[in-house]
């Protein structure tokens, strides 16, 4: 029989109230032994006095919900605990509930690796609640909450189910020997893997936005020394994250905040100024800023308003830049359009001038790489695999000179399709998806 799993659901500690599951078998029968009331009307929630059946006492006045297979969250048998939130509480109910034969704590995510495996939910729609969970920002929130929708999941199901039914027409052909398949259904096989392959590819030239949005879109701040770089990370994080001195070579670590930027997640990065140094630590927080601009979705290159623009610094420069003139309290000569394919503004980090246009122009561009369409987007690059395995497999089938290797490569195809929602090969991703998972869900 299978194990009947139990979990605190809501967040551990202090708070109003606290939700305790149950899912499996027993469920039914330790709602029952608790509240010492036959079970209550399903999915309606009613109050009960939970007692500990060992000797009667009293946990808690409280209320419970009765989930009978299969419509529940699990597809088992599921029952919840509303108790009171009090450490104490939930501490003394766990216990009673470890000591009911037949039951153990859950292990993470293991609700919803049951609801997998009950075919309540596909893969893709496990990840969108993982990232549920775990959203810090709106955006982050919608996308998440479409995901678990199961968005993703029908998308890419659409595609498999229309790749299962061309290979269906070629594994007749070829089970056919003795009659060769007809000219012009090879023709529409052939049309019909195009089709999706096209489709594969229009939804993998994204810019990565769904994974930006999940992981954040990393800005690296850049420039000479004393340009002012660690006072504008303070400004955008809104603490003294970074020290800020007169001194030039101060920062020679990469110092990060994760922040929310008009409700799109960012990871800004201050980076040591760049210069030629003779320091050895100095010339590795060179090195590492250099490292940092290379991966950076976008950069902020900072300039001295009253300094001559470096020459490392501007070859910093290019599409994905915003250009700042900074210290322009300090007056200095009429800004020079340092650079036409970017964006550039004068501001003061210290006075404040210019920082509102300048923010507002940061969180366009924040937008435009990760903006939410209509369209789903792919979030992990574990997604990103499959889809491109699926479409080089697709390529391969339409040129394909026989029918048995078009009909091999269609195969793969939609095997590396399934991958994704969890229809074939998901034992061994399983335990890397619901790992993520806190106990309780
Ligand atoms: N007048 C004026 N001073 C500024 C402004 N922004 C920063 N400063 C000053 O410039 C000096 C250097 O600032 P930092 O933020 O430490 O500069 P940095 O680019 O991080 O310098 P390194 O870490 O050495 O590369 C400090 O004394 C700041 O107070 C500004 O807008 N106006
Ligand atoms: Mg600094």
């Amino acid at each position: 029989m299978t194990d009947t799993i139990f979990a605190l659901s809501s967040a551990a500690g202090r708070a109003g109230l606290a939700v305790i599951r149950l899912s499996g078998p027993r469920a039914g029968a330790v709602l029952e032994r608790l509240s010492g009331g036959p079970l209550p009307h399903p999915r309606k929630a009613t109050r009960a006095v939970l007692r500990d059946p060992a000797d009667g006492g009293t946990l808690d006045d409280g209320l419970v919900l009765w989930f009978p297979a299969p419509r529940s969250y699990t597809g088992e048998d599921v029952a919840e605990l509303h108790f009171h939130g009090g450490v104490a509480v939930v501490a003394a109910a766990l216990e009673v509930l470890s000591a009911q034969p037949g039951l153990r704590l859950a292990e993470p995510g293991e609700f919803t690796r049951r609801a997998f495996l009950a075919g309540k939910i596909d893969l893709t729609a496990a990840e969108g609640l993982i990232d549920l969970i775990d959203a810090e920002t709106d955006a982050q929130r919608r996308q998440a909450l479409r995901q678990a929708d199961g968005a993703l999941g029908r998308l890419y199901a659409g595609w498999r189910t229309r790749l299962v039914a061309l290979l269906a027409h070629f594994e007749a052909s070829i089970d056919f020997v003795d009659e060769p398949i007809p000219e012009s259904l090879e023709a529409t096989v052939r049309e019909g893997i195009l089709y999706v392959e096209n489709e594969l590819a229009l939804h993998l030239d994204d810019h990565r936005r769904g994974e930006r949005l999940r992981e954040g879109v990393h800005i690296a701040i850049l420039g000479a020394p004393n340009a002012g770089k660690s006072s504008l990370l303070n400004l955008l994080s809104r603490r003294d994250a970074a020290i800020v001195s007169s001194t030039a070579g101060t920062t020679r670590d990469v110092v990060e905040v994760r922040l929310d930027l008009a409700g799109y997640p960012v990871t800004v990065a201050d980076t040591a100024g760049l210069r030629d140094s003779a320091d050895a630590i100095e010339a590795e927080g060179v090195r590492r800023a250099r490292a940092r601009a290379a991966q950076a979705d976008l950069k902020l290159v900072l300039f001295d308003r009253t300094a001559v623009p470096d020459a490392a610094s501007r070859d910093m420069i290019d599409r994905d830049t915003i250009v700042l003139f900074n210290k322009s309290d300090l007056g200095g000569d009429a800004v020079p359009q340092i650079a036409d394919i970017c964006a550039q503004y004068a501001v003061s980090v210290k006075t404040g001038t210019g920082i509102e246009a300048f923010l507002s122009g940061l969180a366009a561009a924040v937008r435009d790489r990760i903006g939410l369409g209509d369209a789903p987007m792919i979030t992990r690059s574990r997604h990103r695999a499959a889809l491109q395995d699926c479409r080089q497999a697709l390529t391969r089938a339409a040129a394909a000179p026989e029918s048995e290797l078009a009909a091999e490569d269609l195969r793969l195809a939609v095997r590396a399709l399934g991958r994704i929602t969890g229809a074939v090969d998901v034992e061994d991703l399983l335990d890397v998806i619901f790992r993520d998972f806190c106990i309780g869900k």
